[in-house]
């Protein structure tokens, strides 16, 4: 133990800086929620996986332990233990103590300044209860501890180890006082563990949850991005192999992988630095260019097509595409509204020269490819024209012009999109419930007939004839696919509200969809929600509660005294004995709604609408490898594998917190 006044002026200062980590939490790592969370173990690993970039690092691992902390260890150098000559303490102890220091010694490599990532182990050190590091390095174990970042002890040598025997081991156990849940999910850290293998493809990552079972996965791609997009594609018709194209240009590591499939979507994924830049930005942008450029030059020269006859768009090319970019810069600038978006310009030539020149050799080299692929665009090209034709005859019909808002679109009085929404409801019964229970002021009502299209597996002209989507493309009056321009949105909220069963959760999920392909600048806003209506009322008296879940409505029994044991038969929620009514025990009356259209205005407002006491869930892409997958599983073609994602992920696909 380290007494008191062993601490130098340093020290404290070095506290100081921990504590102010602890007094904002959220500016260090976004929120104290479960994704902040996650987000201490992404940090740690983000350090291995620099050492693995730096090429001193094949292995990493990650385990949930059985008491709910985790542990990241490497096979890196280890974290240097020498005495750092400023700072005259251990140079282990400045890294987990001194935030941004882990980038003071040799490690200029693709870190990450901004966002939510790279602020440095010593932010996670900070938020933990408490932390242990061991070292190895030069045939010696090292050790030290920390409690709320504060070291207990110097660094001490623990035991010895073989000389080329190195790495870091950090376990860490976050501070119950700092966040609202302290319990890891294994998928959410494994579904990050294999985009990162996928993206790093000399590292081997694994990952296991000591807790129960000891569930374990190990992540290695030797493919890397090819493999990547080969999983992407997996439930898609690819019509040619993976195209992979790779080189360093001005400095920039730039990686491609590129597959058309049968699809009428596109689907790119951009990283930097092992990011994933939902936004997009230069990388993005001048990877389109390329694309563009390189195979409207290839169809020309080769007379594919007819220059004159039919000008393809760049929005042509990328239909049924699914690519991943990966690029490493070296002092990237993020920018947009979630600080996804990258800025630095000198990019956007790297990755457009770079590319074009790549993939115009591959066409050469492989005009069969080649030659399905222009097809394919061709294709896309006329469908754009006949969808342009229906669209203009739909206009003239009035139907998508923002000036002719859709018949039963109830729209609210204000206009100010920032502080209007737009509740789109299930069913005519729930929307005319909503339309009499909303706030008309700020709250618009758009109520649905049945299902609307799956535009997964329908051409755009198809999307454009359907009556549902239709009248939410004028209500919210911002254009669509390429012409979607979010800033001219209608509404700034966009809330979805559908019934809390099956149909209810399909709806839900088409209409995501759809949002998702076609107006995705709603979700990396953050202007998309999901309703979350009662599932149970329950009345003793003149008093009434609702509840949301099962758990809910059994805390509620319990706290009005209806025994919890006997009442377990009585308060079961099979269908047959609640449907469609009211239950009795002890005086106390419960009732499930089936569906929306079951609750009164009243209630509706009550429970689902009113701002001051509703909760909304927002849709994020927290991953869009995820996001992408989920969709087209769901949607896609192949039966066998939606039935098989459902059933393992029914939970997450009623939250879509994608
Ligand atoms: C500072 C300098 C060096 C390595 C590291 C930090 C390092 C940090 C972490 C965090 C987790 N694993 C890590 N591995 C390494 C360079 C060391 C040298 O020059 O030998």
């Amino acid at each position: 133990m380290v007494k008191k006044s062993e601490y130098s002026a340093k020290n404290i200062n070095v506290l100081k800086g921990l504590e102010a980590v602890r007094k904002r939490p959220a500016m260090y790592i976004g929120d104290v929620s479960s994704r902040g969370l996650h987000h201490l173990v992404n940090e740690v690993v983000d350090n291995s996986i620099d050492e693995a970039l730096a090429g001193y690092c094949d292995r990493i691992e990650v385990i949930i332990n059985k008491d709910g902390s985790v542990t990241v260890n490497d096979n890196g150098r280890g974290i240097p233990v020498d005495i750092h000559p400023i700072e005259k303490r251990s140079a282990l102890e400045v890294v987990m103590t001194v935030l941004h220091a882990g980038g003071k010694f040799d490690k200029a490599t693709y870190k990450v300044s901004g966002g939510l990532h790279g602020v440095g182990v010593s932010v996670v050190n900070a938020l933990s209860e408490w932390m242990k590091v061991v070292v190895k390095r030069d045939g010696k174990v090292y050790f030290q501890e920390y409690r709320r970042g504060a070291p207990q002890g110097n660094v001490k040598e623990i035991g010895k180890t073989k000389k080329n025997e190195t790495g870091t081991f950090i376990t860490f156990m976050p501070d119950k006082e700092i966040f609202t849940t302290t319990e890891f999910k294994f998928d959410t850290l494994a579904q990050r563990m294999r985009e990162l293998a996928y993206l790093n493809k000399t590292i081997t990552i694994k990952i296991r949850d000591e807790r129960n079972g000891g569930e374990e996965a190990t992540y290695h791609f030797k493919g890397g991005l090819v493999e990547f997009v080969k999983y992407l594609n997996e439930s898609r018709t690819p019509l040619h192999k993976p195209i992979y194209v790779e080189g360093i240009k001005d400095n920039t590591p730039v990686e491609v992988a590129l597959q058309y499939t049968d699809n009428y979507t596109e689907n790119i994924l951009s990283y930097v630095n092992n990011i994933n830049t939902a936004e997009g930005g230069t990388h993005l942008s001048g990877f389109k260019t390329a694309l563009t450029r390189a195979l409207n030059n290839y169809a020309i020269k080769n007379k594919l097509i007819k220059e004159g006859k039919l000008t393809l768009t760049g929005e042509d090319f990328r239909e049924g595409l699914t690519a991943v970019i990966s690029v490493k810069v070296a002092e990237p600038q993020f920018e947009g509204q979630t600080k996804t978006k990258l800025g630095n310009s000198e990019i956007r030539s790297a990755v457009e020269i770079l590319v074009f020149e790549k993939l115009s050799d591959f066409l050469e080299e492989n005009p069969s490819v080649a030659k399905k692929i222009i097809e394919k665009c061709t294709r896309a090209a006329e469908a754009r024209l006949a969808a342009r034709k229906a669209r203009d005859l739909a206009r003239r019909k009035n139907a998508l012009d923002n000036m002719n808002l859709p018949g039963k679109l109830a729209d609210c009085s204000i206009s100010d999109p920032e502080h209007c929404e737009i509740y789109i409801v299930e069913g005519d019964s729930a929307g005319g419930s909503a339309k009499q229970g909303r706030d008309r002021q700020f709250q618009a009502i758009l109520p649905l007939k049945g299902k609307i299209l799956n535009v997964e597996k329908a051409k755009i002209n198809k999307i454009l004839e359907n009556n549902e989507i239709k009248a939410i493309i004028s209500a919210i009056g911002a254009g669509i696919g390429a012409d979607f321009d979010e800033s001219k949105a209608r509404y700034g909220k966009i809330i979805l509200m559908t019934d809390a069963d099956i149909d209810g959760s399909h709806i839900r999920t088409l209409l995501l969809t759809f949002i998702y392909r076609y107006m995705k600048d709603l979700i990396t806003t953050g202007k998309v929600y999901i309703a979350q209506p009662p599932l149970y009322r329950i009345k003793k008296g003149k008093e009434e509660f609702y509840a949301f879940n099962d758990k809910e409505r059994d805390e509620i029994l319990k706290r009005l005294k209806v025994n919890g044991k006997k009442g377990k038969e009585e308060i079961s929620t099979d269908k047959e004995e609640i449907d469609g009514g009211e239950e009795k025990i002890k005086g106390v009356s419960i009732s499930r709604y089936k569906g929306l259209g079951e609750m009164n205005p009243e209630q509706l407002w009550q429970t689902t609408m009113n701002p001051e006491t509703r909760t909304v869930l927002q849709v994020t892409i927290e991953s869009a490898a995820a996001a992408d997958k989920i969709f087209e599983t769901l949607m896609g073609d192949d039966v066998e594998p939606r039935r098989a994602f459902i059933e393992k992920n029914a939970k997450y696909v009623r939250n879509l917190d994608v």
